[in-house]
């Protein structure tokens, strides 16, 4: 007898992060399991796309450090645009440093992401310290931490071994780590999330090594969430158009998956 795929928000239920059960809870209330990667570099663009994407997404991954004129405004419009349209907000710093550092990244500095991230990612290369450092200013505030078990580059090094002792550094954090980047879903820990870039329904890579896979592939493969950045917003795309484009194939798979 084969055991039926749980849904989202089956899943959310018995998580012990407020943040995953947050993110879990809204995605089948919204319908979506599209995050967008809002890689641009000026504020008016970046709160226009989000404000036009908003309602389509359940995920706003950012990297606050490409914006040539952040400041706290931003952050509060974000915020603003949160509450309007209902997203998480994921601040892809890919964190790699030992725990005592990334505590201040995390916390300080200009950008003081820990005050408005729900959810932020970190690099097992440095081992659990890194997590231990990040939880210790996150746990209170609920919030959830990625680990990038995978990458979608070409030649990158986070497979096999590696990726193996990732997964088992998240299995010893599951109150703080609610999934990791990758692009499927891992036997031993099928409760945590699993978010998954490199995805374009009209091309295979660009000129610096990223490769693209369909959102079926990946969902197909246990995917939750797919990220989508230059497909939504690039040069002559309608954002609107092809949020609900993304939003469609990535919710259409997962009701297939669900059936299946
Ligand atoms: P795009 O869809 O435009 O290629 O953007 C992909 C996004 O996902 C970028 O923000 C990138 O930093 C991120 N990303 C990735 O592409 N591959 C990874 O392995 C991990 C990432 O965070």
């Amino acid at each position: 007898m084969t055991t039926k795929m749980k849904t989202y928000g089956e899943r959310a239920i018995s998580l012990p992060n407020k943040t995953a059960r947050e993110l879990l809870t809204l995605m089948e209330r919204k319908k979506s399991n599209l995050a967008v990667a809002l890689d641009v570099t000026t504020k008016q663009e970046f709160l226009d796309i989000a404000d036009k994407v908003g309602p389509h997404i359940c995920c706003l991954k950012t990297h606050v450090d490409i914006l040539e004129d952040f400041d706290q405004d931003l952050i509060d419009k974000l915020k603003k645009l949160q509450k309007k349209h209902d997203f998480i907000i994921f601040e892809d710093r890919k964190f790699a440093d030992i725990g005592n550092t990334v505590k201040h990244q995390y916390s300080k500095g200009i950008y003081k992401i820990a005050e408005w991230a729900d959810i932020v990612d970190a690099h097992a290369i440095p081992g659990d310290g890194i997590i231990t450092g990040l939880k210790e200013i996150g746990l209170p505030l609920n919030r959830g931490l990625l680990l990038l078990a995978e990458m979608s580059s070409k030649g990158n090094l986070a497979t096999g071994a590696y990726t193996e002792a990732t997964i088992e550094m998240a299995k010893r954090h599951k109150d703080f780590v609610i999934g990791f980047i990758s692009g499927k879903k891992f036997n031993s820990c099928e409760e945590l999330i699993i978010m998954t870039p490199g995805i374009s329904l009209d091309v295979s890579n660009d000129d610096l090594g990223q490769q693209y896979k369909t959102p079926r592939n990946v969902i197909e493969n246990g995917s939750d969430i797919i990220i989508v950045g230059r497909g939504i917003y690039g040069k002559g795309k309608d954002a609107v158009i092809e949020a609900q484009r993304y939003r469609n194939a990535g919710w259409n798979a997962y009701l297939e998956k669900l059936e299946s």
